[in-house]
């Protein structure tokens, strides 16, 4: 494949509650686009970095100034793209995952499109529909158990709970005994330390019969989390840490995580992606996919990646109006009995609502060979 052109859309669109985290509050998504145009045909891709380098050290601006600058002439200059080598084409840029899951995505849409195979059978799926958990922002108290209800009463198959320093076993407690059934978990985005009170709080949560305690610690700490592990009984899942497939294996080696969040975002791209879950499968390790508020273009690709046979977990994959009122596809992701189904049109399965997007573009740069 040629390509002919990259194009950087930047789309801003409100979430219909605000996402609060460890890190910050999200109430608008400010989104990077791409799109390729090839001699095969257009392909779409959406990167995940957020305005502030609040998760990772990825944010918007930078990853539209490394496509515009570093990754499109680069691709834009090779004589023949695929979705295979791309890695090692956009391998000199240090760094950026998300900027290259991006691009990739785009190039994988399009020849995926032309060749009419759909992305979840090129990643490997084995299931048509996945199984979707729910991660709830925080909320003063009586306000976040009307969303957990809501959100159970929705047909979510796990609610994840987003905890800091302060805000844990309260909430947890408050949650659990609501819903005293639910599959539940945690998320601390780093929000802990190894000190003495911090330990205890992760520890009190033990009763409370969570799946998993995502991403207490700092990113680079995987120490830490192997000794965090041995101090609580929950298990330890790692996001933000896992960056590559050879930082994965570290960290299992070191007993660092039993359970691996899996975003394509964090790992530059939705084939690192696959070979992160082969490793995973590998040594025993659980897996679910994680999630970046993406709209239905990030979302097809995602639970695409979910329908493959080691996600065991439900996923962060929540219905589109979970997180929009409407979104830049013609075919919103709709839970049904919890699930959604993988979509099995040509690449990602979902077209873009033009005039939706229009509506909701700020800038359009188009990069050329
Ligand atoms: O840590 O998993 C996370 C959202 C933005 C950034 C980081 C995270 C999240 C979520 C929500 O937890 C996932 C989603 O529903 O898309
Ligand atoms: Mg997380």
């Amino acid at each position: 494949m040629k390509l002919e052109a990259v194009e950087l859309h930047r789309v801003a669109l409100p979430l219909v509650a605000p996402f609060r985290t460890s890190f910050g509050e999200i109430t608008e998504r400010d989104f990077l686009l791409v799109r390729v145009v090839t001699d095969a045909g257009e392909g779409w891709g959406e990167c995940v970095a957020f305005p502030e380098p609040g998760y990772s050290e990825e944010y918007v601006d930078g990853a539209h100034d490394v496509l515009q600058r570093f990754l499109a002439p680069r691709v834009l200059a090779a004589t023949n793209v695929t979705a295979d080598g791309l890695r090692a084409l956009m391998a000199p840029v240090q760094g950026h995952p998300m900027a290259k899951a991006a691009l990739e995505l785009a190039v994988l849409d399009a020849e995926l499109r032309a060749s009419g195979t759909p992305l979840g059978e090129r990643l490997g799926a084995t299931r048509t529909a996945v199984d979707c958990g729910v991660s709830v922002g925080m909320f003063p108290l009586a306000e976040l158990l009307d969303h957990v209800d809501a959100y159970v009463a929705d047909g979510y198959r796990r609610v994840k709970l987003k905890i800091q320093p302060g805000f844990d076993v309260e909430s947890v407690r408050a949650v659990r005994e609501r819903h005293p059934d639910v599959a539940l978990q945690v998320d601390a985005n780093t929000a802990y330390t190894l000190a003495d009170g911090h330990v205890q709080a992760l520890a009190a949560l033990d009763p409370f019969d969570l799946l998993l305690i995502e991403q207490p610690l700092a990113v680079d700490d995987l120490l830490g989390h192997a000794e965090l592990a041995r101090r609580v009984r929950t298990p330890i899942c790692l996001d933000e840490s896992i960056t590559s497939v050879a930082v994965a294996e570290t960290a299992i080696a070191l007993g660092a995580c039993t359970i691996v969040n899996i975003k394509a975002g964090r790992v530059g791209g939705y084939l690192e992606a696959v070979r992160l879950h082969d490793l995973c499968v590998t040594h025993g390790i659980t897996v679910w996919c994680g999630g970046m508020l993406e709209t239905g273009i990030g979302r097809a690709a995602n639970v695409a990646l979910a329908a493959l046979p080691g996600f065991t977990l439900p996923g962060d994959t929540s219905a589109s109006d979970r997180y929009y009122a409407r979104d830049v596809v013609n075919e919103p992701f709709v839970l049904d009995a919890g699930r959604l189904a993988v979509p099995t049109g040509p690449g990602l399965g979902v077209t873009i609502d033009q005039i939706r997007l229009e509506g909701i573009t700020t800038a359009v740069e188009t990069i050329r060979g």
